[in-house]
């Protein structure tokens, strides 16, 4: 299809590739893996080195069914090959560097082509449109711009649609509304709980949402829970979508929510993506709840071949209303990382948030973990809106009651709730920091 052509594109970017039959799309994944496998045993001393001791050669690959004989890819193995160990091509051909630090540990590069970053712009778009994006939107992009890639990722989507870009970049929060409101934007794009925070400042600075144009909210880069998305959509009144990627594999758009809002298809025809028991490295059947693995089947760059992301997630190849025909991933309910093994329960913080927003206490919370002596302690500490904080002690016990039984129902263990005061807690531009673990210090 020719980019920006609208007729083709109310209700999709790339209607022909979106909305393959799977047969016609598992082929070209096929096609596509063989190639790549090839391509990177070539060119990547390090991966060849892998696949001779996995004694698995090129000719064994032969379609997706001979994925699970590839070793896996490891953020460790990305860190020992730092920083161009794992490039598939000369560095005159990259055309563009990112990076990300992650929590813990040295930061990893990847690079990109330009045809890498034509990709990434088409499955962008592909995301803008799915939610009911066109050449007419001013995508404001408050993702950060630099070495994190939510910020160009969504940047070369708005542009590959013809749409206005609009790169305001993380920070500054007054900015951001005046922009919002002076320039018309009509999609936000930004992490969940900087949305959350966006929508609080505006209503704040005694504005509405009448003064600003926004439809629609594509989110993601962070954990984040339904009732959190509800939350955002009342506070800014749009419909808020999520997105997904790593910056490993691509940046934003490795998937991306439709209409239905029920889980985010996967651009199947860039990226094979597996759901395997992180334990035993045994590949799961549909529907059941593992670690997701992406291999990239077009990248030139930096081509990843079944890569542990540590996201836990569940795929469904369930028919989707929007008509789209690629594989949809559950909300990935946090990163294995981010799981709290508390008291030898296992413990999301998204958890937490669920239990913390069906009670009807804002989304500013935060996990502090102790050990005292051997035993690990969870504090809860959540911040009250204006008009839940009393002076009155028993109102303030009550709160405490009612939220530290929700939690040891939901999550099964007891929790020591601390109250704050509103706005104690500090709010994010990127990605919101919801723990403190003090057990490894
Ligand atoms: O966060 C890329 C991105 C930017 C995605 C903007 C979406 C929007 P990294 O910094 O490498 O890249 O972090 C990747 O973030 O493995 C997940 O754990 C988490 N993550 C990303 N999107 C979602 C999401 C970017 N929609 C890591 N829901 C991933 C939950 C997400 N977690």
């Amino acid at each position: 299809m020719i980019r920006g052509d609208l007729r083709k594109m109310e209700q999709y970017f790339q209607k022909e590739i979106e909305t393959a039959p799977l047969e016609e799309l598992q082929k070209m994944q096929s096609e596509r893996l063989v190639d790549t496998v090839k391509r990177v045993y070539e060119k990547v001393a390090y991966y060849r080195e892998r696949m001779d001791q996995a004694g698995v050669k090129p000719e064994d690959m032969k379609s997706i069914k001979d994925l699970k004989k590839l070793p896996f890819t490891y953020k460790q193995d990305l860190r020992d090959t730092y920083p161009y160990g794992l490039f598939a091509v000369p560095l005159e051909e990259v055309v563009e560097l990112h990076a990300s630090s992650g929590t813990t540990g040295k930061q990893i590069v990847v690079g990109y082509t330009k045809h890498d970053l034509e990709i990434w712009g088409d499955i962008c778009a592909r995301a803008i449109v799915a939610t009911g994006g066109s050449c007419h939107d001013k995508v404001h992009v408050s993702y950060g711009y630099g070495l994190f890639t939510g910020g160009f990722g969504l940047h070369l989507g708005a542009q590959a649609l013809g749409a206005t870009a609009i790169p305001v970049s993380s920070g500054n929060t007054p900015r951001q509304i005046n922009i919002l409101k002076d320039f018309g934007s009509t999609v936000l794009c930004c992490t969940p709980s900087y949305a959350q925070y966006i929508g609080e400042s505006l209503h704040e600075g005694g504005d509405t949402t009448d003064q600003i144009h926004l439809r629609a909210g594509i989110f993601g880069a962070e954990a984040w829970t339904e009732q959190m998305r509800k939350e955002i959509e009342k506070s800014l009144n749009i419909k808020a979508y999520d997105i997904y990627g790593l910056t490993e594999i691509m940046g934003p758009g490795v998937a991306y929510e439709c209409s239905e809002q029920t889980g985010m298809h996967v651009n199947e025809d860039h990226f094979i993506v597996e759901v395997i028991n992180p334990e035993t490295g045994e590949v799961l059947p549909e529907g059941e709840q593992g670690e997701l693995v992406f291999s990239c089947i077009t990248k030139e760059a930096f081509p990843l071949l079944r890569y542990r992301t540590r996201d836990i997630g569940i795929l469904t190849r369930k028919k989707c209303s929007c008509g789209r025909t690629f594989i949809k991933m559950s909300k990935p309910m946090g990163r294995s990382d981010d799981m709290l093994i508390i008291k030898g329960v296992n413990v999301f913080p998204s958890q937490v948030e669920s239990v913390l927003l069906e009670l009807g206490y804002p989304p500013h919370y935060q996990l502090v973990v102790n050990r005292v002596g051997t035993m690990d302690t969870l504090e809860i500490r959540v911040e009250l809106s204006q008009e839940m904080f009393s002076d009155a002690v028993n109102v303030l016990q009550a709160h405490e009651r009612k939220i530290r039984e929700a939690v040891r129902s939901t999550l099964g263990i007891a929790a020591k709730i601390t109250l704050v005061e509103p706005k104690s807690i500090e709010r994010s531009i990127g990605k919101a920091k919801r723990v403190i673990d003090n057990r490894q210090k």
